[in-house]
């Protein structure tokens, strides 16, 4: 079975580039470890660390940040990193070549029933002419990334990668403690009769939406003339995950539940990374009107809308609100 570094050298990965990848996963590997100790370890919603003031509680995802952050800005290559747990940019090193943007540890409420959660990351290029604490660096659309993935702590930990030349799926063997390779090639079915959506916010959803998932539950008799299996682990990272493995389609759509928040889900270092894996395994991913990945971001935590996986699917389901704009 085949390591990273060879498999990355072998796509013509920069050097610089591989070795923060390894370092990413190395921080993860850590992570992994606290996961799986799980109350034994004193993580879960417990303590790890002390102050002047006694114990201080420190949730599992402040932890995974603070591994993520001091290692990823100790490479000497990250001109500034952003994450999901911190309001402004951290910056790095100013002639870094790469920014890295991380989810440390989406689908935390999982972490309460040991079920899935995971790290989410993206890297992109950095501008050479902007300063390192400028957080402007980081508005550039998904079609800029030069690396994204995410490592999934499941029954076993595994690390889903995208260098651009498709997608990969490697398994941590926790005897030799690396990442080997299990799934060189990622493919997502083109057909699926799966989908995962929270449907208890259907009341809010837009009109388009609405209907492409009435028709999907009305299975055989109704306009898609086959039934449906739903599934809903709650964990981005675990929904995507199953979709990379055997097809589906997985959506956060619009809503308004909350009219100041009509998306939940982030486009930086949600969104942008899991198109990429998706796209790279032959799959699709859009908000409904356009294509993620072509999003100019104007904010380094924007919320979109997300609706992604099985080519067909996601074509589908954006007929839907094709036809909703056109007889408007
Ligand atoms: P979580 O809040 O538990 O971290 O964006 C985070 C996320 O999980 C996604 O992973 C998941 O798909 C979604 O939120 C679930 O949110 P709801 O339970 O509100 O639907």
């Amino acid at each position: 079975m085949r390591r990273i570094s060879p498999v990355l050298q072998q796509d013509g990965v920069d050097s610089d580039l591989i070795s923060l990848i390894k370092t990413i996963l190395a921080a993860c590997r850590e992570i992994s470890f606290r996961v799986s100790q799980g109350e034994l370890a004193g993580v879960l919603g417990s303590t790890l660390s002390e102050n002047v003031q006694g114990e201080t509680q420190k949730k599992l995802d402040v932890i995974a940040n603070e591994l993520l952050k001091e290692v990823i800005l100790e490479t000497g290559v990250v001109k500034a990193i952003s994450s999901e747990e911190e309001d402004d940019i951290v910056a790095g090193n100013p002639k870094g070549r790469y920014l890295v943007t991380f989810d440390p540890l989406d689908g935390s409420s999982n972490t309460d029933i040991n079920s899935l959660i995971g790290t989410i990351f993206s890297i992109l290029p950095a501008p050479a002419d902007k300063d390192a604490d400028d957080a402007s660096i980081f508005l550039q659309p998904g079609t800029a990334q030069v690396a994204a993935g995410y490592v999934l702590y499941g029954p076993s930990t595994m690390l889903a990668l995208s260098t651009g030349k498709g997608t990969r799926l490697y398994t941590l063997d926790k005897t030799y403690g690396g990442f080997l390779l299990t799934e060189d090639k990622v493919t997502l079915p083109k057909y699926t009769s799966e989908f995962a959506i929270n449907m208890s916010n259907q009341r809010f959803w837009q009109a388009p939406m609405q209907s492409y998932i009435q028709d999907l539950l009305l299975g055989k008799e109704g306009p898609r003339g086959k039934n449906y299996n739903m599934r809903w682990i709650a964990a981005m990272v675990g929904d995507v995950h199953r979709i990379l493995c055997r097809g589906g389609l997985f959506a956060y759509p619009t809503d308004n539940k909350d009219p100041n928040k009509p998306y939940k889900l982030r486009l930086m270092y949600e969104a942008n990374p899991m198109s990429m894996l998706v796209e790279q395994a032959g799959g699709l991913s859009i908000t409904g009107t356009e294509r993620i990945l072509e999003i100019q971001p104007d904010d380094i935590h924007q919320r979109v809308a997300v609706i992604l996986g099985s080519r067909h699917e996601v074509e589908t389901c954006l007929a839907y609100h094709q036809k909703a704009v056109s007889t408007n």
